[in-house]
């Protein structure tokens, strides 16, 4: 099974409010499997930016309920967007919102992701802002979601679909910086958190996907290069980083 997450910094501008990127997504799709795979993509300029405005993290007050549906809202419009272009590339996509199915703070139910796995479906899903036991409210992120999936079903392989080649040793760009190709999962990379996300920069990033590789090899590639995604699917050379 290859498990993959479309990044929201691919999938959509992240400086413009639901900016989406409608032709990077449909060469991505391109690129995918048929069968035999979950996909989970985040949030970017959908969610990431009323996320911060409403401070959804910091839980429940009644001035916030607004903006949480906002980013509920935002969020299906998204994943209706990604799953029509799934549908339209004969990927047998079924999607999956975690508002209904995640109340953080309580174990994942995972029926339903069975019953469309069995069926070889393409269950499609992402990260949300959704219930809390604790808090009231929270953001799940996709990346959260995407370790809960690869406890449970082992997959083969795991990418991560990123707006850089990869995992680099400094914050892509800056001067010196070099793409780290073989990761691994004890050692810790000198890399530093360049982006701002509500859920967390690159090292939790970092972390969630060493986390990761004890249950599936892990790959970190560019989106705007998706024929990547066939290197790695046929073992071949490729550039981006591997978490082993
Ligand atoms: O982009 C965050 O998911 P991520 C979800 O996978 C929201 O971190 C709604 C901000």
């Amino acid at each position: 099974m290859l498990l993959v997450k479309l990044g929201g910094s691919v999938i959509s501008d992240k400086s413009e409010y639901r900016r989406f990127r409608e032709d990077v997504v449909w060469r991505i799709a391109k690129y995918l499997p048929k069968e035999d795979m979950i996909v989970v993509h985040g949030a970017g300029s959908f969610g990431h930016i009323l996320a911060h405005k409403y401070k959804i993290t910091e839980g429940y007050s009644d001035d916030k309920r607004l903006g949480f549906s906002k980013i509920q809202r935002d969020m299906i419009d998204l994943n209706l967007r990604i799953l029509n272009i799934l549908v339209e590339n004969d990927i047998p996509a079924v999607s999956m919102p975690p508002h209904s199915f995640v109340e953080m703070g309580n174990e994942l139910n995972f029926n339903l992701f069975d019953s469309l796995i069995h069926h070889k479906f393409v269950p499609l899903s992402y990260g949300d802002a959704v219930f809390d036991v604790n808090k009231g409210i929270n953001i799940y992120s996709g990346d959260l979601l995407m370790l809960e999936l690869a406890k449970k079903y082992n997959p083969e392989k795991t990418i991560f679909l990123t707006d850089v080649d990869g995992i680099y040793d400094k914050p892509p760009g800056e001067h010196d910086s070099k793409l780290i190709k073989v990761l691994h999962r004890r050692n810790d990379p000198q890399t530093e958190i360049s982006v701002k996300d509500v859920t967390g920069g690159m090292e939790l990033k970092i972390n969630v996907m060493r986390e990761i590789a004890k249950y599936s090899k892990v790959y970190i590639i560019n989106g705007f290069h998706p024929e990547r995604i066939h290197d790695i699917m046929n073992d071949r050379d490729f550039v981006g980083t591997v978490v082993l």
